[in-house]
């Protein structure tokens, strides 16, 4: 791969909104993409291999957790923090952003906001660390935009409870110390319980073949009778809500990551746009360039604001799920169309790995699809300024 020239682009000065504070993990976690994650990513992508020795370094620089309070290990940092960190991220690579935001939260926040005290002590400082990686099991085989149709389910059986099941597309299930599983109970309710690595009949199987997220690790998790103790299960929530509350906190991370992959598109573009030559003149001096790169810094703008006043409502604990799922939406579909049209200023160097858009591009096809598709993202919104119910 090239060597990682990216520079930042912020096109309304939206920087003076944030705090020093900000500033600075903002300028940790970028130095971390570029020494740690840019010169290795390529390869592990084109090997399909999750790069596991960054973990520690992601730990390091409180991508595990950061809004977690620090009494379990966390950072006890604001939403504008944890987003700016997925920014980062994801501007290395999305794999990498999916890695750490599954931690934070789709792992540690349900334990923090459902887990019981021991729970909590139990996991959260470790999983701060890295010292323990987690994943998140609420797609199925046959059920994936309709969770609460879940089949996986659980028995009582004295002191634990008996799971059966399988969860599919689970990012981090491969390597994952623990999971944080929904599953049905007797009644037929949704409730959430750590299962870890070791127990008999906890299997879960790598996804192979995938042109997408290939640093990052995907498999399934299959219950085959497993005891789970009780005190695994959290005692804080029953029904969909619980992991829908999930996905809020990581959808929001999301809808500021795909401007991380936008921005390191749109910065490659721009650059090769200049230094490429046909026709005697540099490539962006043609009005057709001019106008995809000018696009493209629009539509980054308009997603820069779009994130900074969701985390400022989400910082007050006023951001709805609706509003969540219109920046999730806006955003992974502008950082998929801005990957799109960079690819094609690059002509055939475009689709190689010296250039990392190639590889955003096809990231983003499984960004777009998980944490709820952008048809369900599009039905959300329906609902929420109709009233009415367009999913069933
Ligand atoms: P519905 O009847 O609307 O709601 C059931 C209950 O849940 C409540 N609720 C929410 N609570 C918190 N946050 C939200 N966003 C919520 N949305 C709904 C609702 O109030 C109700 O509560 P209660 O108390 O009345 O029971 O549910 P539904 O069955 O009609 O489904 C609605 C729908 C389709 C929007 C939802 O199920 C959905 O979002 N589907 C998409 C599934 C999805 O996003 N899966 C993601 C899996 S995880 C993943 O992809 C990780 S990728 C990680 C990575 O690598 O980065
Ligand atoms: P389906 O739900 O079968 O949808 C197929 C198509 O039908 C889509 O276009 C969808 O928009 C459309 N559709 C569905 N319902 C409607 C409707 N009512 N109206 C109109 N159109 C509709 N899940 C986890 O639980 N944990 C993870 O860690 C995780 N990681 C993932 C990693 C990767 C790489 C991928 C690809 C997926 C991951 N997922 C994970 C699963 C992801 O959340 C699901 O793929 C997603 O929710 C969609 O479910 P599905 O693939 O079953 O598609």
């Amino acid at each position: 791969m090239a060597a990682d020239k990216f520079q930042y682009h912020d096109y309304y000065l939206t920087e003076d909104l944030l705090t020093e504070e900000h500033r600075l993990i903002r300028e940790t976690v970028r130095q971390f993409v570029k020494k740690e994650i840019s010169p290795i990513i390529e390869e592990y992508a084109q090997r399909a291999e999750f790069p596991s020795h960054l973990i520690r370094g992601l730990a390091e620089i409180g991508a595990f957790g950061p809004y977690i309070p620090a009494e379990y290990g966390g950072h006890g940092l604001d939403h504008i923090a944890y987003g700016i960190i997925m920014q980062e991220l994801e501007r290395g690579d999305s794999g990498i952003r999916s890695t750490a935001s599954v931690q934070s939260s789709l792992v540690m926040f349900p334990i923090w906001k459902f887990g019981s005290e021991e729970q909590k002590q139990k996991y959260l400082p470790k999983l701060a660390k890295g010292e323990m990686m987690g994943c998140f099991g609420l797609t199925e085989p046959n059920h994936g935009s309709d969770p609460g149709s879940m089949t996986t389910w659980f028995r009582d059986a004295g002191d634990h409870v008996v799971l059966n099941g399988a969860k599919m597309w689970i990012s981090n299930a491969p390597f994952a110390d623990i999971a944080v599983v929904w599953a049905k109970n007797e009644q037929g309710e949704i409730q959430g319980l750590v299962a870890e690595r070791g127990m008999e009949g906890f299997s879960t199987p790598e996804t192979h073949s995938k042109w997408s997220l290939r640093a990052s690790a995907t498999g399934e998790l299959v219950f085959d009778n497993v005891k789970v103790p009780k005190e695994n299960i959290f005692p804080g929530v029953k029904g969909l809500k619980g992991p829908l509350s999930c996905l809020n906190s990581a959808r929001y991370g999301i809808s500021w990551g795909a401007i991380g992959a936008a921005l390191d598109c749109y910065d490659t573009a721009l650059r090769y746009s200049m230094e490429r030559e046909q026709f005697g003149r540099p490539i962006g001096g043609f009005q057709l360039q001019q106008k995809k790169l000018a696009e493209m810094i629009t539509e980054i703008t308009k997603a820069q604001l779009l994130v900074w006043r969701l985390g400022t409502l989400k910082n007050e604990d006023k951001a709805t799920p609706a509003q969540i799922s219109m920046a999730k939406r806006n955003n992974v579909d502008m950082a998929l169309t801005i990957a799109r049209n960079a690819r094609q200023m690059l002509g055939g160097m475009g689709i190689i790995g010296e250039y990392s858009i190639m590889r955003h591009m096809m990231n983003l096809e499984s960004v777009v699809t998980y944490e709820g598709t952008h048809d369900i993202h599009l039905l959300i919104t329906g609902m929420d300024v109709t009233g009415l119910n367009a999913f069933k």
